[in-house]
C-alpha cells in the first residue's frame, strides 16, 4: 500500500491504513496501530487543510444570521472567507455582507486597536439592527499583539450590544479544527446563558452541529417538531444571537456534527447539566435512529414510530429505484471530518460501498468510526495531499468520488464521476427527503452521457485490477 508520490515523503506512511482481514489495521509503516491524525502537516506536504480562522469564522461563527461578521486583519482574510459556504438562513445579512478592519502596513507598524474600535462602531452605525458584532482575530493582528479582547469590551460599552472576540488567529492549531473549538468556547462563554427567559422548556431541544448547508434543516426540523418538541437554537445554522443566549434552557442537545460542536454540548453538560445525544441526520436508518433516540428521552416513542413510518413510505419507492441504478458502485469519500463516516451507512442503503475514506482534519474518534464501518480492503487516509488524491483516483479507480470544490476539477480531468459533498450542488441532502436528492445527484453524476461519449470518442481508460496492496495496478 505504498503511494508512489510519497517516496520522498516517508512521514505520510503513518497517516494511511488499510483494513485487513478480521478488522485488523495495516498502517503504511507496517505497524499495527491506528492512523495518525490531528497533528501538524509535514513541511513539503501539499495539504488541503484550512486555518483556525477558517474553522471559526467560516464554520461556527459565520452562520449566525444577525451578527456583524468582522475580521480583524488584512482585507484578503475577510474576502476569502466570505460567501463560499452556503450556510443559509431565513435572512441573508450574514451571507451578503462581510466586514474588515482592513489592516495595512501602517497599522501593522503602529498597531490596529484604534482602527478595530472605529470599524466596530462604524459597522454598527451602518447596520443598527444587527444583534451583535463578531470579531475574528487573524495572524497579523495576533503577531503584533493587538488586544482585541480589550477593544471588544470598550466597543461593547459604546454600542450597547455584545461584541464577541474570537481568538482564532490562523496559525493556532494544525487545521481548521481548532477554530471550531475556539468558536464553541467563545460563544458559550460570551452569549449562552446571558438571558434567562420565562416559560416551560421541558420539551425543548437544540440542534447542535448543523449549519444548514443548502437548507438541510428543512429536511429534519419538521420531524422533531412532529414529535411535539420545540427547537430553541440551531448551533449554528439559521440561528440568531438571541437564540444562542437562551440555548442553555433546552432539555436535550441533539449533536449532529460531532467534530465541530461536541465542545459546546460538553460545556453545557458541565455547567447546566444538559444531557446530549449523538445523532446522524443523513440516511434512512440514521435519521430514524435519531428520532427514536430523541423520542426515548422524552417518552414519545409511539409518536416517533408514526412519524418514521409516514416518512419512510414516502421516500422508499424513490430510494429503491435509485438503488437499482447505483447497486455495486465503489465510492471514495473525502470530507473535512465526520461526513466521511456519517455517509458510509447511507451509501450502503443505496447499494454502494465505501472503498476509500479520507478526512482533512478528523480526530481519532472520527477514524475509529470510519474503521468500524468499512469493509476489508478499504483504505483510510488522513489529511490527503493532492498527489495522493490523484493516485487514489487513477490507481484505485473508484466509480464515484464524493468530495468538495477543491477536488472537483481533478476528478473531472481524470474522468471520475464527482458529487459535491461539502456545499452540495443542489441539496439539501439530510433527513429522509434529502436522501432522495442525494441519490438523484449520485445517479446523475454516474450516468451522465459524457462518460459514454468519453469512452466512444476519447482514449479509453486503462484497464485496472486489484492487488494485494490495496491498489489497482494500471496496465499502461
Ligand atoms: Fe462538521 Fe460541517 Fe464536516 Fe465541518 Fe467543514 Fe462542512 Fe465538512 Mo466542508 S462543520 S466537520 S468544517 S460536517 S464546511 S458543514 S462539509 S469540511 S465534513
Amino acid at each position: 500500500m505504498q503511494f508512489k508520490c510519497n517516496q520522498t515523503l516517508p512521514e505520510r506512511a503513518i497517516h494511511i491504513a488499510l483494513k485487513g482481514p478480521g478488522g485488523t489495521c495495516q498502517r503504511g509503516d507496517g505497524s499495527a496501530c491506528f492512523i495518525a491524525n490531528n497533528v501538524a502537516t509535514t513541511p513539503g506536504d501539499m495539504t488541503e487543510r484550512g486555518c483556525t480562522y477558517a474553522g471559526c469564522r467560516g464554520v461556527v461563527g459565520g452562520p449566525v444570521k444577525d451578527a456583524i461578521q468582522l475580521t480583524h486583519g488584512p482585507i484578503g482574510c475577510a474576502f476569502f472567507s466570505w460567501g463560499y459556504r452556503p450556510h443559509l438562513a431565513d435572512s441573508d445579512f450574514h451571507m451578503k455582507y462581510t466586514f474588515v478592519s482592513d489592516m495595512n502596513e501602517t497599522n501593522i507598524v503602529f498597531g490596529g486597536e484604534k482602527k478595530l474600535l472605529q470599524s466596530i462602531i462604524e459597522a454598527n452605525a451602518e447596520f443598527p439592527d444587527a444583534k451583535a458584532v463578531f470579531v475574528y482575530n487573524t495572524c497579523s493582528t495576533a503577531l503584533i499583539g493587538d488586544d482585541g479582547r480589550d477593544v471588544a469590551k470598550q466597543a461593547e460599552a459604546i454600542i450597547g450590544k455584545p461584541v464577541v472576540f474570537f481568538e482564532c488567529e490562523g496559525f493556532r492549531g494544525v487545521s481548521q479544527s481548532l477554530g471550531h473549538h475556539v468558536g464553541n468556547e467563545t460563544i458559550f462563554r460570551q452569549l449562552v446563558g446571558s438571558v434567562e427567559p420565562e416559560g416551560d422548556f421541558s420539551r425543548s431541544i437544540n440542534i447542535v452541529g448543523d449549519y444548514n448547508i443548502k437548507n438541510d434543516i428543512r429536511t429534519f426540523e419538521y420531524l422533531f417538531e412532529a414529535l411535539g418538541l420545540r427547537i430553541i437554537a440551531r448551533f449554528t445554522g439559521n440561528v440568531s444571537v438571541d437564540d444562542l443566549k437562551i440555548m442553555h434552557k433546552a432539555a436535550l442537545n441533539i449533536v449532529h456534527c460531532q467534530r465541530s460542536a461536541t465542545y459546546i454540548a460538553d460545556m453545557m453538560k458541565e455547567k447546566y447539566g444538559t444531557p446530549y445525544i449523538n445523532v446522524t441526520l443523513w440516511g434512512i436508518k440514521n435519521m430514524a435512529q435519531a428520532l427514536r433516540d430523541t423520542a426515548a428521552f422524552f417518552g414519545l416513542e409511539a409518536r416517533a414510530e408514526e412519524v418514521i413510518a409516514r416518512e419512510v413510505v414516502r421516500i422508499q419507492p424513490h430510494i429503491d429505484a435509485y438503488r437499482q441504478r447505483l447497486q455495486g458502485k465503489r465510492v471514495f469519500i473525502y470530507q473535512g471530518g465526520p461526513r466521511a463516516w456519517h455517509w458510509i451507512e447511507l451509501l450502503r442503503e443505496l447499494g454502494m460501498e465505501t472503498e476509500t475514506a479520507a478526512t482533512t482534519f478528523g480526530h481519532t474518534d472520527d477514524y475509529e468510526k470510519i474503521f468500524k464501518q468499512i469493509t476489508e480492503g478499504a483504505l483510510v487516509i488522513d489529511n490527503p495531499n493532492v498527489p495522493e488524491i490523484e493516485e487514489i483516483l487513477t490507481r484505485r479507480r473508484p466509480d464515484l468520488f464524493i468530495s468538495g470544490n477543491k477536488e472537483r476539477y481533478l476528478a473531472y480531468k481524470l474522468g471520475v464521476p464527482f458529487v459535491n459533498g461539502h456545499t452540495y450542488d443542489t441539496g439539501p441532502y439530510a433527513g429522509f427527503v434529502g436522501m432522495v436528492n442525494f441519490a438523484r445527484d449520485i445517479d446523475k453524476a454516474l450516468h451522465a452521457p459524457v462518460w459514454t461519449m468519453l469512452h466512444q470518442y476519447a482514449r479509453p481508460a486503462p484497464a485496472a485490477h486489484h492487488t494485494a496492496h490495496g491498489f489497482e495496478e494500471v496496465e499502461s
